[in-house]
């Protein structure tokens, strides 16, 4: 199966069910065109600089996490979609699928040893044929692997034998060089240990043994990379969590150096947590890596962006574009734009898709603010006006504009309804088959 309208001489699809076409995305373009020129003439009727908007937007690329191209699950149990990803080339095949659709999904983060590529050099360039990139590779020390010689039960990078930290620590550096194979520019760590009962731990050991590893993992970095450094309140440790906010996590990186950076993970916080400040503050320190989207309602959901807390979103986009302006940083490439959720109920494509629309939707809310009038606002100490002009945005549909940045692309107008329509998921179940399990959540 492959998108016909890709062009590459090299790569060969397997078989010539195709099930996504160039024409296919025009004809479906067609059916929406009238209707959708209509609400897009409305909507920019009240907005300046509508083309820088739509430049920006149509330059913003979220990375799909590979990780999350199957049915997730919890300890409880799992539901197949069917048709899932067996492999590394099928999951690139996904992403490739959801990038055709939107053209906001022009990469694709690699978890390792989930993942790793049996032949790099053809990997990067099947998935340069779907036009993606490799965004940050992760580690995984959370578990333990067949043939694994020692254990990660009570911590890795922590942990109070050496012998396991060297095995966590060389366990980092070959992901870094699966992604120098692959082209990716950053790792990214996140680490489940920590403790679960009181006195299990001392604090202050496991901060140092953790540091110590980190550093020798950053001294493996080659010159042009970043470490990511992600922290998470609690789960698998409920007691305590070694890297378990951002405090703990721009503590590590403050020490490790310019090239190491605190991501944030949306489904990482205590409840109520003020996730803009945080962004706030991080970025103004030069330490935000990016983020990890996802949404949650109670914990680390990991449900589709945008689904619970879509106002919080918005309110985070609008430091981000703020804190991005003021420093001059690129919004596209600057920081690093990923996803990582699970979909245990929904198809994941389509969830996935879901995700990236909602995630343009709060950017480009973010980016009509009227921030020479907000700025006036909070300097005269005018909260209700202040209040009034972000709300003016958030509560503007942007959803037509988001679908211009598509169409100029070659995009869809309507990416979850031609999905639906070219029945993809049943074609993907039929070349697969039901019972296909893609590793990962
Ligand atoms: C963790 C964390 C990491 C992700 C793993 C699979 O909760 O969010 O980013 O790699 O899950
Ligand atoms: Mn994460
Ligand atoms: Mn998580």
């Amino acid at each position: 199966m492959h998108l016909d309208f890709i062009n590459c001489k090299r790569i060969q699809p397997k078989k010539e069910a195709m099930v996504l076409k160039k024409e296919s995305i025009e004809e479906s373009n067609q059916k929406y065109l009238a209707s959708h020129k209509q609400n897009f003439d409305f909507v920019t009727k009240k907005i300046n600089g509508i083309d820088s908007i739509l430049k920006k937007l149509i330059d913003f690329q979220v990375a799909i996490p590979s990780w999350a191209l199957g049915t997730g699950g919890t300890r409880f149990g799992r539901f197949s979609v069917g048709g899932e990803p067996g492999n590394l080339e099928q999951k690139i095949e996904d992403v490739g699928f959801i990038h055709a659709l939107n053209k906001s999904s022009g990469a694709i983060s690699l978890h390792i040893p989930w993942d790793i590529p049996s032949d790099p050099a053809e990997i990067k360039k099947l998935a340069a044929a779907y036009g993606l990139k490799f965004d940050a590779v992760n580690s995984n020390t959370f578990q333990d692997l067949p043939n694994q010689a020692l254990s990660y039960k009570f911590g890795s990078l922590q942990h109070t034998d050496k012998a396991v930290r060297k095995q966590a620590i060389e366990h980092n550096i070959e992901v870094i060089q699966h992604g120098i194979a692959l082209g990716s520019k950053s790792l990214s760590v996140w680490l489940s240990d920590g403790s679960c009962f009181p006195g299990q731990l001392n604090f202050r050991k496991a901060w140092q043994r953790t540091f110590e590893s980190l550093q020798e993992i950053y001294e493996a970095l080659p010159a042009d990379w970043k470490m990511f450094v992600e922290y998470k309140a609690f789960e698998p440790n409920f007691y305590s969590m070694t890297v378990g906010d951002w405090g703990q996590s721009l503590l590590f990186t403050s020490k490790l150096g310019p090239k190491a950076f605190t991501l944030v993970d949306l489904g990482h916080h205590l409840p109520n947590a003020n996730i803009e400040q945080i962004v706030s503050l991080l970025m103004m320190e030069n330490k935000l890596a990016g983020f990890h989207f996802n949404d949650s309602k109670y914990g680390d959901d990991d449900l589709t962006v945008g689904s619970i807390k879509p106002y919080q979103l918005f309110l985070i986009f609008n430091e981000l574009v703020e804190g991005m302006d003021a420093k001059g940083m690129n919004h596209a490439t600057d920081l690093a734009w990923m996803i990582d959720a699970s979909h245990n109920v929904k198809d994941p494509l389509e969830d996935l898709l879901q995700s990236v629309e909602a995630i343009m939707i709060a950017y480009a809310q973010a980016l009509i603010v009227d921030k020479v009038a907000l700025v006036e606002a909070q300097e005269t100490n005018d909260v209700t006006l202040a209040q009034e002009i972000l709300q003016a945005a958030y509560r503007t549909d942007v959803r037509p504009i988001i679908a211009e940045a598509r169409l100029r692309t070659g995009a869809a107008l309507e990416p979850l309804q031609l999905f639906r329509s070219s029945k993809i998921r049943a074609q993907l179940i039929k070349e697969r088959g039901e019972k296909n399990i893609a590793t990962g959540l």
